[in-house]
């Protein structure tokens, strides 16, 4: 073990020790290198090398994702902070625990035209739960600080006892500092940012520590409170919506699953991300509401179907439509249930209750219960739907639909599933999905910046082997996320070249000529298959019905490298096609 002789460094490799944290990611730098070396020789941490730091900040948030415990990010001073930005507000908007830390210079080194030298204190401030910057230890190299004619740090006149004194100080001020970032980013379950001020010499290190931390870590879990039972919310109501965004397998519990079930005035909407799983809860909600839209009858059918109580569970919701309906047809109530904050996305004014999901429904189910046909009138929709859409996906030629159904039904068991923005997650979202895996999206932000890196890093957080599925343009944007060495062999990539952001297509007021082409599709010829070699993936090509067959038969199976397969499709087929299958489904 090797432990960095500057005190508020070894400071926090102990913080974090004690807390129990295990996952760090370390980009390169020198002015981390306190602490890239103390985490590294480390036996109670796993670390993690990665050079670009927006890779690495979204290979830490997959990690966190399927942890829920915080990964640690550790970089140098300068711009490497910032390109953990897009990740850390995707950490912030989908509730995910993070601990940015940064190395720094001292703060008297700061706008004097020192090298590689930004100000990095609260650089994420409108996408962090909380930030600070720790005090620059006197004692550690104290002739270099008093250099300085703009330290504050010694005075002029010191002693050694004073000195002395001046670092027992630093040492109670940094201690609060870490443990309060560090109990916040668990028990809020979101990022934080601690800025570390290092002077040099950055490579002294000692094989035991000298500091002796005095944490008492406070246990953060608050006692559950049953204040909601008395809220005037919580009564009957004939058309109770239930609707769950990204979330866990076990946001409900089985039996109150079962329970919810016998409820005829309670329809439950889930979400693929929400990976909710019971039979009697509706998926594919695009796959209902899309044919109403289409009616001359539509605002009659949508007031029919909107709820008077509406309770969200989870966190982002991604499907555009049932959004347009809940806020041209609003509930009379919105209630959020969970941990995070609710955000008044329906614009009906949202209620939060602080509670875990199951807790509440546990004591509310039966002051709920009321005799409805609420129930039923979506599930009657959702059969027509099912129909409709067996019926008409025979009939369909080689495109995105196509190719995603076929994914769809060979997505193996137990599968820890990650997918991209936006067409490839709005895609998933029409197919019924394997139950017993997960799947996971970048929704916080929906960023098309960082789901490679994710994934990998969620493959080394899931004990379940991992399966991307990405777009074309999100794959490219983030070809770095398949530089590291931590890619297992089963790790699979499925990306679907439509040439270009085929998303645009099919969102309304995009034109077919030369000026969207360019500046919103962006249009391109270009293929994975150079990125997969250099990268050491098996690569194969589809591009027909026959040949995704053929090239999906041996996918799964084990390998000794992992593999990309590309899958080409016309993006202008594409966007017929989905347009047609949404007239289709008022058929059955
Ligand atoms: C960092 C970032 N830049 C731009 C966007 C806007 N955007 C959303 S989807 C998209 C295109 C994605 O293209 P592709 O990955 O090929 O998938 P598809 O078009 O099939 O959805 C873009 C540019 C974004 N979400 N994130």
């Amino acid at each position: 073990m090797k432990y960095p002789s500057i005190y508020s460094a070894q400071t926090i490799i102990l913080y974090c020790e004690k807390f129990g944290f295990k996952n760090i990611v370390i980009s390169p730098g020198s002015r981390n290198a306190p602490l890239a070396i103390g985490f590294a020789s480390n036996k109670n941490f796993n670390c993690y090398s990665i050079v670009d730091e927006r890779s690495a900040g979204f290979f830490a948030l997959g990690v966190s994702q399927q942890t829920k415990t915080p990964t640690i990010l550790i970089c140098t001073s300068g711009s490497a902070l910032l390109n953990y930005f897009p990740a850390v507000s995707e950490a912030y908007y989908s509730n995910i625990p993070l601990i940015v830390i940064s190395a720094d210079r001292p703060a008297y080194k700061v706008n004097i035209g020192d090298g590689q030298t930004i100000v990095q204190q609260g650089v994420f401030k409108n996408a962090i739960l909380d930030s600070s910057s720790l005090a620059l230890d006197p004692k550690h190299n104290f002739k270099e600080i008093i250099k300085s004619n703009k330290q504050k740090i010694i005075p002029k006149k010191f002693t050694e006892k004073t000195l002395e004194a001046e670092q027992k100080k630093t040492q109670a001020v940094n201690e609060k500092i870490i443990n309060s970032l560090f109990t916040k980013a668990i028990s809020e379950s979101l990022p934080v940012h601690l800025n570390a001020p290092f002077e040099e010499p950055l490579y002294n290190f000692k094989s035991t520590p000298s500091v002796k931390i005095n944490t008492v870590i406070k246990n953060s879990i608050k006692k559950t409170s049953n204040a909601f039972l008395s809220n005037s919310l919580v009564k009957k109501y004939s058309r109770i919506m239930i609707l769950v965004g990204c979330s866990d397998a076990n946001v409900l519990s089985e039996n109150l699953k079962n329970k919810i079930s016998q409820f005829d005035n309670i329809v439950v909407l889930k979400e693929t991300t929400s990976n909710l799983r019971h039979d009697s809860f509706i998926g594919k909600i695009d796959q209902i509401i899309a044919p109403i839209e289409l009616s001359t009858h539509r605002d009659k059918i949508f007031e029919k179907l909107k709820p008077e109580l509406l309770i969200t569970i989870g966190g982002m919701i991604i499907s555009k439509k049932i959004k347009t309906m809940l806020r041209n047809h609003r509930s009379l109530s919105h209630i959020h249930l969970g941990k995070h904050g609710s955000k008044d996305t329906f614009y009906s004014g949202v209620k939060h209750f602080k509670v875990d999901p199951s807790h509440f429904f546990n004591k509310t189910l039966d002051v709920f219960k009321c005799n409805s046909n609420y129930k039923s009138e979506w599930e009657n929709l959702s059969k027509l739907r099912k129909k409709s859409h067996k019926n008409y996906l025979p009939k369909v030629r080689f495109c995105d639909l196509k190719v995603f159904s076929k994914i769809s039904e060979i997505i193996p068991e137990n599968y820890s599933v990650q997918v991209s923005n936006s067409s490839a997650i709005r895609y998933m979202q029409l197919f019924d999905q394997n139950p017993s895996s997960s799947f996971n999206c970048n929704r916080g932000t929906s960023g098309i910046d960082g789901s490679t890196s994710t994934a990998i890093g969620a493959s080394i957080g899931s004990k379940s082997p991992t399966l991307l599925i990405s777009g074309d343009l999100s794959f490219l944007y983030d070809s770095n996320g398949l530089w590291n060495s931590y890619i297992e062999k089963s790790f699979r990539i499925i990306i679907i070249n439509n040439s270009g952001g085929g998303i645009f297509k099919i969102l309304p007021g995009y034109l077919n000529d030369k000026t969207h082409e360019k500046f919103i599709e962006t249009r391109h010829n270009i293929s994975a298959k150079q990125l997969a070699k250099m990268h050491g993936f098996k690569y194969k090509q589809a591009s027909s019905s026959f040949g995704l067959k053929f090239a999906l038969l041996n996918f799964f199976k084990s390998s000794s490298r992992p593999k990309i397969l590309e899958i080409f499709t016309d993006s202008s087929l594409s966007a017929k096609v989905l347009e047609d299958y949404f007239l289709n489904l008022k058929k059955s």
